[in-house]
């Protein structure tokens, strides 16, 4: 059990106690969470065990997170509730996972029991080669990554990993052929046991570049045959996270025009994808099966 105090040893006041947040089957975790606190002043935090026959060795953890993550408005919000399991990716059978377009900020949450996370799976297409940067602010230290779409039986290709510090962005980036993909968001293991609060949250943004733009065909030119393809899609209301639509207001029309037109000509340098990263560093990363049994 937990209790806080504010104050002196002779006049403590208590400001907030728990004995357990029920989390999961015999799960007695015992949780403060306490905000509005004065800088200067000198907190006292109480710990007991439930009784007599319980004492013994205990761990406890403080953390100072502060608000770090600030979901932007016009964010677009995980559609898994905390604690639930919908968007698990290559973890889940069979696969799910939530589709998003790039440019727009995702505000999510990840939590973690000491064995088991929460893993955050998103799918997007590319329709050219593209370089994709997956950036990732958790209250809690997060992993980032950009994964191939094909889980390969629960191995899904990795093509860029990153992790930070809680408060601080994690930023996978990665050269990619035209193709669909997920991006990964998870806490990282072993980091303080999370539960469903504000220490759960995470901001999220991919942003997609592409690497030869106006040249909608991958040839290494931007010449007629994409101008065919970019009139084919005049008008089309598209993802952000399309080529042809280079202002990135959801339609091709006569701003994309005028860019494109600026383009024409243009010659790109030879693409070189970003190479997979190493199967047993990813699997440590990402994935981790044989970790506390069930990871998701
Ligand atoms: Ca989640
Ligand atoms: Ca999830
Ligand atoms: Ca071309
Ligand atoms: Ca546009």
């Amino acid at each position: 059990m937990l209790a806080a105090y504010v104050g002196s040893c002779t006049g403590l006041i208590q400001i907030a106690c728990n004995d357990d947040i029920n989390v999961g089957t015999n799960n007695f975790l015992s949780e403060l969470n306490l905000s509005g606190l004065t800088p200067g002043n000198t907190y006292t935090i109480q710990m007991a065990a439930w009784s007599a026959s319980e004492r013994g060795v205990y761990r406890i953890v403080l953390e100072c997170p502060g608000d770090c993550v600030t979901c932007p408005s016009g964010s677009v919000v995980e559609n898994e509730a905390c604690g639930t399991d919908s968007n698990g990716g290559c973890n889940s059978t069979p696969t799910v996972w939530q589709d998003i377009v790039c440019q727009s900020p995702v505000c999510g949450t990840v939590t973690y029991d000491g064995s088991t996370r929460d893993t955050d799976w998103y799918r997007f297409t590319l329709e050219t080669p593209a370089t994709v940067t997956w950036r990732v602010t958790g209250q809690v230290p997060a992993r980032a990554a950009i994964v191939s779409s094909a889980c390969n039986g629960g191995f899904p290709t990795v093509f860029s990993t990153a992790a930070a510090n809680a408060c601080a962005e994690a930023a996978a980036s990665a050269a990619l052929p035209a193709g669909t993909y997920f991006v990964f968001v998870a806490p990282q293991f072993g980091v303080p046991e999370t539960i469903c609060n504000n220490l759960s949250q995470y901001q999220a943004t991919m942003l997609v570049t592409p690497l030869c733009p106006g040249d909608f065909n991958n040839d290494g030119l931007v010449s007629t045959p994409d101008l065919v393809a970019f009139i084919g899609r005049f008008g089309d209301p598209l993802s952000t996270c399309s080529p042809f639509d280079f202002n990135r207001d959801g339609v091709v029309s006569t701003p994309d025009l005028v860019t494109f037109i600026g383009l024409f000509g243009d010659n790109c340098a030879a693409f070189t994808p970003t190479p997979p990263v190493a199967e047993g560093e990813a699997a440590a990363n990402l994935i981790a099966p044989s970790v506390g049994g069930v990871v998701r």
